[in-house]
């Protein structure tokens, strides 16, 4: 049975705009390759579009669709080798930064990230990466497989790119020894939970243009049930909007993803929380060309 089509983000809420016009381009990716415990990140995309067709339009503060959104038809990311979904997602990003466009990449599996930060690599301007997980995924590999998504960061890491984590909870020897040893900067969540959102949470010396890879599993596991490896002791709704605002001040989001999102049939919330995520962290990226300095 061929299942229906995708409805575009916000759906008529905003006019959809084309694909060259729109600043805003929405790349749905169902890559569902390695899965650790729970099943399910290839109807993450799916789930994230339908429960946006809920949301309001205006932000509380504007209206971040209006810069032009086109949602793409989603990559299906079912080949035998992951390096050719990993090209696929690459292809889709560099056309949309090709447009000065904003690629919002939704997963399916962390692994995606990998893919979507090859043309940011490729580019020539330093752009660090902001990771938002209840794991530190720095693992060499897990289960033989070096593409698996407990490795996303360590092959991050291989690529060159400046990276820090946010809400991290729950992580092996190898990867707190590779953090020590790499000085990997980090605000874990206890230290969050304990100390407050530092004004500043990223280095004076991080590149100024940032992309953001959001696990939702970053979330505490009661807000958040939803994804395949669920963390009690994650960040709660304004924790992580705070976080996201803290960490986008004086600096420029130029891609996202959120991924990691494994719907739970009949139950909404988590569906609709991440698209909520997905519509602020738009809103972060085009309500300034850069967000205002540092106070
Ligand atoms: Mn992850």
């Amino acid at each position: 049975m061929e299942k229906s089509a995708y409805p575009a983000f916000l759906g008529l809420d905003i006019t959809p705009a084309s694909y060259d016009e729109a600043r805003i381009h929405i790349i749905p990716v169902e890559m569902e390759k390695s899965v650790s415990y729970g099943s399910g990140t290839a109807a993450g995309p799916r789930a994230i579009l339908e429960a946006s067709l809920q949301l309001e339009a205006f932000d509380g503060s504007a209206v971040p669709g209006q810069a032009g959104m086109h949602t793409h038809k989603p990559l299906p990311c079912r080949s035998a080798a992951v390096e050719h979904d990993l090209d696929a997602i690459a292809a889709e990003v560099a056309g949309v930064l090709n447009k000065k466009g904003l690629p919002v990449i939704l997963g399916g599996e962390h692994t995606v990230t990998l893919g979507a930060l090859r043309p940011f690599a490729a580019g020539n301007k330093r752009v660090g990466v902001v990771q938002f997980d209840a794991h530190a995924d720095l693992r060499e590999s897990y289960g033989g497989n070096r593409f698996s998504h407990a490795c996303v960061m360590r092959r991050v890491h291989e690529m060159g790119l400046p990276f820090v984590q946010i809400g991290v909870r729950s992580l092996c020897q190898e990867e707190d020894r590779f953090r020590r040893g790499h000085n990997i900067v980090c605000l874990d969540a206890e230290q969050i939970y304990r100390g407050g959102i530092p004004a500043a949470p990223l280095p004076d010396d991080f590149p100024e243009q940032i992309y953001i890879t959001f696990d939702v599993d970053c979330f505490d596991a009661a807000l958040m049930p939803a994804t395949g490896t669920p963390e009690p002791g994650g960040l709660n709704w304004y924790q992580a909007m705070d976080l996201l605002g803290a960490v986008c001040r004086g600096r420029q989001l130029c891609g996202f993803d959120v991924v990691e999102l494994a719907p739970i049939p009949a139950l909404h919330g988590p569906d609709y929380t991440a698209a909520k995520l997905v519509y602020r962290l738009i809103g972060l990226a085009v309500s300034a060309e850069k967000q205002p300095g540092k106070q």
